[in-house]
Formats: C-alpha cells, sequence, structure tokens
C-alpha cells in the first residue's frame, strides 16, 4: 500500500531529526574531546553513530514503501556548554523532543489505519524510552559528583567503559 503525501513528508521529518541529533552529538563528543575527557567524547561519539543508523533505518523504510527521500536542511547546533552536566540535560531536552515527536506521528499514523507504519513506528518509541533513561542517568550521575573533579574523571572512565561495551 503506498504512503500519503503527508505521512511521505512526516517520515522525511523524522529523518531529518534523526540527523541533526547525529551532528548534535558529533558537536557535544568535541565538547568533551575538547576538554580531555575523552570518556565522554567515546559516549557522545557512539550515540552520534547510532542516531545516524536510526536515520538509516528511516531511509531504507522509505525506499522499501517506494516513497520519496526529501533531502531537509540540517540547523547548526549549538558549541557553547556550562559544563558537562549542561550537555546532558541538553540532550535529554533533545531526546524527549523527539520522543513527543514520534507519539505525534504514530497517533497520525493510527488514526489513518496506516498499521504497517504504526507497527514500524514502536521501534523507535522503545529506543526513545532507553535513551531518555540513559541520560537521565548520567544526570543524576553528574548531579551527584557536583564540582569535584576526581568525581567527573571517574564518572569519565565509566563513559569510556560503556561506549566501548556497546561496540562489542
Ligand atoms: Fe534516534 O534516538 Fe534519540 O533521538
Amino acid at each position: 500500500m503506498q504512503l500519503s503525501k503527508d505521512l511521505i513528508q512526516n517520515l522525511n521529518e523524522q529523518l531529518n531529526r534523526e540527523l541533526y541529533a547525529q551532528y548534535f552529538y558529533l558537536v557535544i563528543a568535541s565538547y568533551f574531546f575538547e576538554k580531555d575527557l575523552d570518556g565522554f567524547g567515546e559516549f557522545f561519539l557512539k550515540q552520534s553513530q547510532e542516531e545516524g543508523e536510526h536515520a538509516m533505518r528511516l531511509f531504507h523504510y522509505l525506499m522499501e514503501k517506494g516513497a520519496p527521500f526529501h533531502p531537509l536542511p540540517l540547523e547548526i547546533p549549538p558549541k557553547n556548554y556550562e559544563s558537562p552536566l549542561s550537555c546532558f540535560q541538553t540532550a535529554r531536552e533533545y531526546e524527549e523532543k523527539i520522543s513527543l515527536s514520534y507519539y505525534n506521528l504514530l497517533k497520525k499514523a493510527r488514526d489513518l489505519g496506516e498499521f504497517d507504519v504504526e507497527e514500524f513506528l514502536w521501534w523507535y518509541i522503545r529506543e526513545q524510552r532507553e535513551e531518555e533513561a540513559l541520560m537521565e542517568t548520567w544526570i543524576a550521575r553528574l548531579s551527584h559528583a557536583g564540582n569535584d573533579p576526581a568525581a567527573l574523571l571517574l564518572l569519565d572512565k565509566e563513559a569510556r567503559k560503556l561506549a566501548k561495551a556497546s561496540d562489542s
């Protein structure tokens, strides 16, 4: 069954949001590398890579459905952050925004009786839940660490471990 023009546009917009997330996390990774917090840098590189994969999943779905890909402009992500904590807070805010956009799209697909699209979108809903929880965990850890540099270095080490573990 062919997708409606409207849904094709919405899926392309989601793809653009995922590409933005990829770009955004690359910028945050650079913030950490430039501060010699390479563990967090690796963590955000990994997140960036995953966002690129999410975009590809949408791309392949459009192709599978015989729907066109619409290139859309990418915004420039912010680069100046006050602290490691504010990086994670900004990332969490973005993830919440993305979750909301998936909820709205899923509702629309359901209302239109586009069950194939709905089924496709559930994967993203679950992924968003995991990502929001992940950002939340790091926000809590960094809040506990406060201004203690030793605690921050310990967390940086943990972040590196996590990035490496999700590689294997
Ligand atoms: Fe693509 O998972 Fe978040 O944004």
